[in-house]
């Protein structure tokens, strides 16, 4: 059995406590991670402070870029093992893990790379009432030592999607994957050595949230700035720790997002688009619609159809090249996720397909699926319609006019994503503008161009990342303004 340990200052290193990082797919034991202590944690955020003022703190932004590279080319080099390890942690099939989630580790560092390189400076040409003039500019400068918490459903992709910009700017980090997924975090650090960063400035440290790593790295008082992924919850706990030393957080959380298909949409594309977007990665993609609602006219048909693509989604072992669907991360968030599926039934759901548990007869019994999920009639008001289940569930809801589809999609205390189908581009624009969002797409859902602005209002986040963006987050402007 393969053991997974911390990476700190160029070093893998144990720890006395240990824990079980188990595969989704059949409950069995994938290796035995160690749980770094307050005293590693420590020395990992030390040994970032220490890196910063040597070699890579005096690094000039062309080579930090070209190492950034390497790293992708490391990623790319390493694809099959990276892969192999994101499937046995998450459980997600193969298919998606290789299309998805490690080619994006790699374009998360090549896209950061070049972005610091072609970046500009704000400047102004200053001239004062008095007749003074001046020219004034800001450099960007690194914010220091960042501690980035990642969760389980895309772990490398979303670990990267920090790491990358953090470095391009000359920080160095300390990152801490969920307890559920340790495995492709630590891979990276064999890429980042590789690579000629230094030691000291990738650092990963493994362990839980409260009491564990998680707390002590966002308590450390040596940590300049906190950029977190997860759950809402988690983002409040995180938010009163970091107040203490007054940190800047980036923080991207749930989501309960909306999908709005209209009678005119292109319906094959959008009942694919919103089986996707209701169970890929089994429904855990913060992104994924858990409300639909489909205009009147279309909304029997549209049901119709997207239960057929539920029900005929390949679900099996995560290796098989052939599996869509996959199990759910951990026993505890099926349970949570069965829970959800027995209180749709409670507030008068219709179970238009799924609901239960499928059986195989084999060892994927011992693994934690659930059925890919659509119920109708719920109210608007009910709990799994205002809650994030993060599951493969979604629920269909017709609608009459367009101002009650905007208002019902508005209706949550969530502000991530939503997506907009229909042929009629006036309409596709007039509604997008009206989502309370921060991302919103019209005839596709996931389509991603990594310049662009990524985050959530209200409970789905602080902050943006993505592009210039990312750079704001990750680095600190001193504006010189220099008499003329
Ligand atoms: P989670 O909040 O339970 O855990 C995320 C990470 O935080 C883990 O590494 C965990 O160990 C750590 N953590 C937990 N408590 C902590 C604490 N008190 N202090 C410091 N660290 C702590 O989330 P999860 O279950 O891993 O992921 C699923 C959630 O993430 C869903 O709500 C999903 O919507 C959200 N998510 C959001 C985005 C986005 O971009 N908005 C992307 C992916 C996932
Ligand atoms: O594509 C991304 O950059 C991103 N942050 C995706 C998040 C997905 C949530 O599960």
């Amino acid at each position: 059995m393969e053991f997974i340990q911390n990476y700190i200052d160029g070093k893998f290193l144990r720890s006395k406590r240990e824990f079980a990082d188990i595969n989704p797919a059949d409950g069995s034991v994938i290796a035995q991670v160690s749980e770094a202590d307050r005293d590693l944690v420590d020395s990992a955020v030390l040994a970032a402070r220490k890196a910063l003022r040597a070699e890579w703190g005096k690094l000039g932004f062309r080579e930090r870029a070209a190492r950034l590279h390497k790293v992708a080319d490391g990623i790319e080099k390493r694809f099959d093992c990276l892969v192999a390890a994101e499937v046995a942690d998450t459980g997600k099939p193969v298919s998606l893990a290789s299309h998805l989630d490690v080619p994006r580790a790699a374009a998360n560092f090549r896209v950061f790379a070049d972005l610091i390189k072609n970046a500009g400076l704000e400047s102004f040409q200053t001239e004062t009432p008095d007749g003074r003039q001046a020219l004034n500019y800001a450099v960007r400068k690194p914010l220091g030592v960042i501690g980035i918490i990642t969760p389980w459903n895309l772990p490398l992709l979303l670990l990267t999607w920090k790491v990358a910009p953090a470095l391009a700017c000359g920080n160095t980090v300390v990152v801490k994957p969920s307890e559920e997924t340790p495995a492709t975090a630590t891979i990276l650090a064999e890429v980042v050595q590789e690579a000629g960063i230094p030691s000291g400035v990738y650092n990963v440290v493994h362990g839980f949230g409260p009491n564990s790593a998680g707390e002590f790295l966002t308590q450390h008082p040596d940590v300049n700035a906190v950029t977190f992924t997860g759950e809402s919850q988690t983002g409040a706990a995180i938010m009163k720790t970091v107040a203490a030393s007054v940190k800047p957080v980036s923080f991207e959380l749930g989501g309960k997002n909306a999908a709005i298909v209209f009678a005119d949409c292109d319906f094959d594309e959008a009942v694919s688009g919103l089986a996707d977007a209701a169970f890929l990665n089994t429904g855990q993609v913060c992104l994924c619609a858990e409300r639909v609602y489909v205009e009147r006219p279309i909304f029997d048909r549209f049901v119709a159809a997207l239960k057929r693509k539920a029900e005929t989604l390949q679900i099996g072992s995560p290796t098989d090249t052939q599996t869509e669907f996959g199990p759910l991360i951990s026993a505890q968030h099926r349970e949570k996720v069965l829970s959800y599926y027995r209180l749709a039934q409670e507030e008068g759901a219709k179970v238009i397909t799924g609901g239960a548990v499928p059986e195989f007869g084999n060892s994927l019994d011992e693994g934690f699926y659930v059925q890919p999920t659509i119920y109708t009639g719920l109210t608007e008001s009910a709990r799994c319609v205002k809650e994030e289940i993060f599951g493969p569930v979604c629920h269909v809801a017709p609608f009459d006019s367009e101002e009650e589809a905007v208002q019902m999609a508005n209706d949550t205390k969530y502000g991530l994503a939503a997506s907009i189908w229909t042929t009629n581009l006036k309409r596709g624009h007039r509604v997008a503008q009206q989502m309370n969002v921060g991302i919103t797409w019209v005839n596709c859902w996931f389509l991603r161009d990594l310049r662009t602005p990524f985050g959530g209002a209200g409970l789905s986040g602080i902050g943006r990342e993505g592009g210039m963006h990312s750079l704001n987050f990750y680095s600190e402007p001193n504006n010189i303004c220099i008499r003329l």
